[in-house]
């Protein structure tokens, strides 16, 4: 049979049988220690009754989640309480950019905030919009569900976002089946703890789609300096449009980018948060010594 793992609980996988739609508890030959493949959820795989016996080639996979063959990241921006952060939406696109994968953007607790305070937020949504879905939440859901489940049909995909944005109580109220566990984010914060902790891959009406810990710091250290802009959608659509094929779009002359930026084409602060971590990871290199 073929399925995919949807479930892992100390050393014992659930696997969907895609043809019947059937969940099998299943172990892994141990073939993979020997390999020392750690099968994930969403990886696909051919099993028996009993064991899983191969895994096919991942599309990509993710360490935290750890989730293989990911279609989407669904970044979860509070607009409050955390306040809304351009510069911690830019670093978690540039996170999940790294990756190779899409990211949908959705902002959290809408309800929260003043009518003014709502449309500033839009105003610099309305830039994303042009590389990727954004959509806006409040307390009772999400507006435009049915074209978001659209994106989602068939598709793996897992919820990012800093602790306490809203991506568990995001789920269950668009999928109230499912009842996690979510927290008063001053209580989190208190306890010093992520209130959600495991991986599971919810299989609903198709939309595979896995809850995560959120994560408060990020670490760009390990992204080649030179590969950095290559994240960055707005800049990769100007691609040898610079005087310079390698331009970095840094100190250079005649740099396309640098005029879209002076144009306004291109979000400032997109740009400046690009410099502010090219300069990060410059450091961090030295700092370790590193040489690339
Ligand atoms: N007013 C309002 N509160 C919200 C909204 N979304 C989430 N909350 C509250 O914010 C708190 C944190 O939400 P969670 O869903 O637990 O946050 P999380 O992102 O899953 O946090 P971790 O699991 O720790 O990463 C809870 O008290 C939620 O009830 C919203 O749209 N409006
Ligand atoms: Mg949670
Ligand atoms: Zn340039």
């Amino acid at each position: 049979m073929k399925g995919k793992i949807i479930k892992i609980v100390s050393g014992t996988y659930s696997v969907k049988d895609i043809e019947s739609n059937t969940i099998h508890i299943v172990k892994p030959k141990g073939i993979f220690r020997y390999h020392s493949l750690e099968p994930k959820v969403g990886d696909d795989v051919e099993f028996n009754e009993t064991t899983i016996l191969k895994m096919y080639d991942r599309k990509n996979t993710f360490v935290r989640p750890k989730v293989s063959n990911v279609d989407y990241v669904i970044l979860i921006m509070s607009s409050k309480s955390p306040n809304f952060d351009l510069d911690l939406l830019d670093r978690f696109l540039l996170n999940i950019e790294r990756n190779y994968v899409k990211p949908i953007i959705v902002i959290t607790k809408c309800d929260l905030l003043e009518s003014k305070e709502l449309d500033t937020i839009k105003s610099y949504m309305a830039y994303y919009k042009n590389y990727y879905n954004v959509f806006y939440s409040d307390i009772n859901g999400l507006k435009e569900k049915g074209e978001l489940f659209n994106l989602l049909k068939g598709k793996v995909s897992i919820l990012s976002g800093q602790t306490g944005a809203g991506k568990s109580h995001l789920l269950n109220t668009i999928f109230p089946e499912l009842s996690l566990e979510t927290q008063e984010i001053s209580k989190a914060l208190g306890r010093g703890k992520h209130t959600t902790r495991e991986t599971t891959l919810y299989d609903i009406d198709g939309m595979y789609i896995a809850d995560s810990p959120g994560f408060s710091s990020l670490d760009f250290s390990e992204i080649e300096t030179e590969r950095l802009k290559d994240y960055y959608p707005e800049f990769r659509e100007h691609l040898n449009e610079c005087k310079y094929n390698e331009c970095l779009h840094l100190s250079e002359p005649n740099c396309k980018i640098k005029d879209l930026v002076n144009s306004g084409d291109i979000l400032a602060t997109r740009y400046e948060s690009y410099k502010k971590i090219y300069t990060e990871i410059k450091q961090a290199k030295k700092v370790y010594g590193r040489k690339y």
